[in-house]
């Protein structure tokens, strides 16, 4: 025998004696070596230090089920490369924060709360129309990134939530908007800077393996809604191992003995994705300054953005919150400041079922209660945040986008030694500041409910039982602010428009408005909306205006039915005179009616198109539509 062949069989066998000493504490894992390959050894050596030999506890004798076992490591290694630090960095603080959780320790120890200042606007104002304007020169500097990970399960609705129509009179869904009101602030931000180049403004998308594939079918069989497919990026967040007991020993799916239970561990894993994908840098690179990050399902938030990215400028804030005032125990988390007995300051959410007890805790023995105001003396986070790029590389790269995490086990008794089921580690895109030293610049600017905020994410079921005069916050609301939000921005803007009527829909009484729907290309800040309407104009309660065009001019219009006017770029329209027909009405359907799209049974309601004036303006040049 040649000497390196000697000396590679000594070579194994000594590691096989090395391998069977470091597992002689699982007999099962020991005796199956001989079917795992040197790196699933190791991972296995690994679990056995981490505590976690149960995981081998049921494994049969070598060759029976050697590819299931594999799989299980197989499982592990993802687990452990995909969080950072690894799974012994995972198991480790798991165990601390099951101490803290089952001792009561209060996670806000020391920390007093009160109430912070931040630059509250208001809708319409001279200061409103400078920020905008502002902002809207920021954008061809931003980057936007929409986490789009969760399933939704209060919602219940079966697809990814990004599709779901955001209004019924278009039918345009969440995503669609979402991209065309990104390219037309783009596209009015480097109209602003002349001459300069275009760039490409980036949108990233972070999906889970529950949103992925649905997400790149949605965008591949639609073009992109207009994007470059370079200019999207989709970065997937992977769950992390679920939790059986205090000891932080993984727990095994109920079903599968070779399968460690996974769960979502939370949007804050945006933040180190996006720093392992490199695409921070590489926007340093190309001169990119705000990074702005918003969420799956709400139909407003683009009309907010403009300005607040213009207080992000002119207040040259390294983190701005939007927020909007908040009712006493409504489901959105409250902007705090929190002073720690040594000194520390900061402002920052409390997440809302953390607020309550918060507060008691510190001297208010109502807890989460509205002020004189009728409000939370909170603001709520609506969890849309613009963070200045430098700053939040600097700070990422001494973290690696590593968010302080928690974990929230439900415990089968007061003994608080058994869960009722598994948990998990979890983290929040918005306590990203909690890391963040004093000098950091951390504001937060609050806007109108009515303009910036309407999530989709209760079912029918559970936004019914809503207290009443809080927000439902489901399909029906959420539809119904959007024409609100509508009607009311054209009243500023000097249109008469009819008082809202009261309806109910799966059990939810909501205001319903002129169904006034527009395209961003349209108007993407209040300044585009007022430079486009003139002269008296009036539009019905029981009317629908759908303005899809960039040039369309409203001059002069009585509205009383349905008017959709399409125009391509090159065409400049006027549109005015009286128009009256039976138009589309808004109608009660069963929400348990088989025959109707779950898209539209969580709504309570769909739009009947029984008349309608529809031109359609498709060569350049210049048009009026006097009816
Ligand atoms: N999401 C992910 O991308 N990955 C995940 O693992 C989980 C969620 P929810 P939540 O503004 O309305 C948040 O479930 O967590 C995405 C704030 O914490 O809709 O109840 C998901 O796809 C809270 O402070 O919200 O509450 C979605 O786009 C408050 O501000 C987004 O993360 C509240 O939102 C939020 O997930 C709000």
């Amino acid at each position: 025998m040649a000497s390196s062949a000697v000396n590679s069989a000594i070579d194994r066998l000594a590691n096989l004696q090395l391998n069977e000493l470091s597992t002689s504490s699982s007999p099962n894992l020991q005796k199956n070596l001989s079917v795992l390959s040197p790196q699933q050894i190791e991972l296995g050596k690994m679990l056995l230090e981490l505590g976690q030999a149960h995981l081998f506890a049921n494994w049969p004798e070598p060759g029976v089920e050697d590819d299931d076992k594999k799989a299980l490591l197989d499982q592990v290694s993802l687990l452990n490369s995909s969080y950072p630090g690894g799974l012994s960095s995972y198991i480790k603080t798991a165990k601390e924060l099951l101490a803290d959780s089952k001792a009561g320790k209060n996670p806000f120890d020391g920390f007093t709360p009160s109430v912070p200042s931040g630059e509250v606007l208001t809708f319409g104002d001279e200061n409103f129309i400078q920020y905008e304007d502002v902002g809207v020169k920021q954008v061809q500097d931003a980057a936007f990134v929409l986490v789009a990970g969760g399933l939704g399960e209060r919602l219940g609705y079966k697809g990814i939530k990004v599709a779901l129509p955001m209004e019924t009179t278009t039918g345009t869904c969440f995503l669609q908007h979402y991209i065309e009101s990104i390219l037309s602030l783009s596209e009015a931000s480097f109209k602003q800077a002349q001459g300069e180049c275009k760039r490409d403004v980036p949108l990233v998308i972070m999906t889970s393996d529950d949103t992925h594939e649905r997400t790149l079918e949605l965008l591949e069989s639609n073009s992109y809604f207009g994007m470059k497919p370079t200019q999207v990026k989709l970065l997937k967040q992977e769950k992390v191992a679920c939790l059986a007991d205090n000891d932080a020993r993984l727990a095994l799916d109920p079903n599968n003995k070779y399968r460690i239970q996974t769960k979502p561990h939370g949007h804050g894993d945006v933040h180190a994705l996006l720093y392992s994908s490199g695409l921070l840098k590489e926007w340093k690179d190309t001169g990119l300054r705000w990074v702005l990050f918003f969420q799956d399902t709400n139909g407003l938030l683009f009309k907010a953005i403009p300005a607040a990215l213009g207080v992000s400028a002119i207040k040259e804030y390294h983190v701005n919150s939007l927020a909007v005032p908040r009712k006493a125990k409504e489901v959105i988390g409250g902007i705090t400041k929190l002073t720690h007995t040594d000194g520390r300051e900061m402002v920052i959410n409390v997440e809302y079922n953390q607020l309550d007890p918060l507060l008691r805790a510190t001297g208010h023995p109502d807890g989460d209660v509205n002020c004189e105001t009728g409000y939370s003396p909170y603001p709520g986070n609506i969890n849309q945040l613009i963070l200045e790029l430098g700053p939040y590389i600097d700070e990422l790269s001494k973290t690696g986008g590593a968010i302080k995490e928690f974990v929230n086990p439900k415990y089968k008794d007061s003994t608080k030694t058994e869960f009722k089921s598994s948990t998990r580690l979890e983290c929040m895109m918005q306590d990203y500041p909690k890391t963040l030293s004093p000098s950091a610049r951390v504001g937060f600017t609050v806007t109108d409910t009515w303009l910036a905020y309407a999530p989709v994410k209760n079912n029918p079921e559970d936004a019914a039982k809503v207290p009443k005069g809080n927000p439902y916050h489901s399909a029906t609301s959420g539809e119904m602010a959007i024409y609100r939000a509508n009607s009311k921005i054209l009243q500023e803007a000097g249109i008469k428009v009819g008082d809202p009527v009261t309806q109910v829909f799966n059990g939810q009484e909501v205001e319903v408005w002129s169904r006034v729907v527009w395209n961003p290309k349209w108007a993407v800040t209040f300044g585009d909306v007022k430079s486009k309407v003139s002269g008296n104009n009036s539009v019905s309660q029981k009317s629908t205006l759908v303005v899809n065009g960039r040039n369309i001019f409203i001059e002069d219009l009585s509205l009383d039915g349905a008017l959709i006017v399409d125009s391509v770029d090159d065409a400049e329209v006027k549109v005015g005179g009286s128009v009256g027909n039976e138009g589309w009405t808004v109608e009660s359907i069963d929400k348990d009616s088989s025959e109707l799209p779950e898209e539209v049974r969580i709504r309570g309601f769909k739009i009947v198109k029984t008349e309608q004036l529809q031109p359609s303006y498709d060569e350049p040049g210049k048009f009026t539509l006097k009816a």
